[in-house]
């Protein structure tokens, strides 16, 4: 997982370790780490941000006494990092936001936009699972009723942990099964409802309009756009249009255990100006982990 960009830091840092800070080497290293961050399918504006601090601090450095610079690079790179990448406790207020909606008797309603094949329908279950083992039960909306088998693999994910499903014929319109779903929680005194929606091959004006409509019907608390990690920067740009048309406030990466490269994930805040709140790192349900400091800092150390 992010073998490249893993790579890359562990360049700067390692190489900062053996040698003197000259002006020239630190350009040169700088020139390394940009070449790798490109390969790593980082987006142009986050790799220019990135030498740009990387640049300004490692010179900041250079006055400094120091007695081990592998652990003090280290510390900047993570914070220029989180610099480019807010790394906060995201999840942790959407159970806060949960929490509040709950006592107020209503259900917090979250609408799930992306792609076709990037990963929707699995994030979706994984994400119940997720605050299900929190505390927080929840009803999915089978809104993708365009693809053929859509419903029918939802219902079988979900059985598998006893999560109620809402849905329709294929055709039916996706907002009402989103209200269906939004009234069942309401009356049931479910605390969560979250939508599954189709995706298409290509990201077109009409799955746009879909995903407008759905969200101007419904209301929802929290749009959250689902992209394949494996896609780099064309999930990322996919994340930007649905911003622009739809408008998000999180992002969710999956399949982020099959991506070596990783630029995805590194770009998707910054250029879309929304956190990336989960990922996923694999096929099963429990493979879904929020995307905070320490699970970042775990991903670019370890081995
Ligand atoms: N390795 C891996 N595969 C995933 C992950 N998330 C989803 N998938 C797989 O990606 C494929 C498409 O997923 P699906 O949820 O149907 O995508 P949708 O079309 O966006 O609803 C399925 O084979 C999933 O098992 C993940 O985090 N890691
Ligand atoms: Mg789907």
């Amino acid at each position: 997982m992010l073998e490249t960009l893993k790579k890359a830091f562990s360049g700067v840092i390692e190489k900062i370790k053996m040698a003197e800070l000259s002006e020239k080497e630190i350009e040169r290293f700088i020139e390394e780490f940009k070449l790798q961050l490109i390969s790593s399918d980082v987006a142009v504006e986050v790799v220019d941000k990135l030498c740009e601090r990387l640049s300004e601090e490692l010179s900041k450095l250079k006055f400094k006494r120091f007695t081990d610079p592998s652990s003090q690079v280290k510390e900047i790179m993570f914070k220029i990092i989180g610099e480019v990448l807010p790394l906060e406790g995201w999840v942790e207020k959407i159970l806060e936001m949960i929490e509040e909606k709950k006592r107020g008797g209503e259900p917090f309603v979250i609408l799930f936009v992306g792609p076709n094949g990037g990963g929707k329908t699995t994030t979706v279950v994984k994400v119940a699972k997720f605050f299900k083992d929190r505390g927080y039960s929840s009803i999915i909306a089978a809104s993708d009723t365009f693809r053929a088998g859509a419903i029918e693999q939802l219902k079988k994910l979900a059985e598998s942990i006893k999560i109620r499903v809402v849905s329709q014929k294929y055709g039916a319109d996706p907002a009402a099964v989103a209200l269906d779903a939004v009234m069942s929680a309401r009356s049931d005194k479910i605390p969560l409802v979250l939508i599954d929606t189709a995706g298409r091959t290509e990201v077109d004006v009409n799955l746009l309009e879909e995903m407008k409509k759905i969200k101007r019907v419904v209301k929802p608390d929290l749009v959250i756009y689902v992209g394949d990690a494996l896609m780099g920067n064309v999930a990322v740009e996919q994340a930007k249009r649905f911003n622009e048309y739809v408008g998000i406030d999180y992002a969710i990466l999956a399949k982020l255990d099959a991506d070596a490269r990783g630029g995805a994930a590194l770009s998707i805040s910054y250029t879309t100006g929304k956190p990336l709140l989960f990922v996923g790192i694999g096929q099963r349900l429990e493979d879904i982990a929020p995307f905070n400091r320490e699970y970042f800092q775990r991903l670019l150390t370890q081995q």
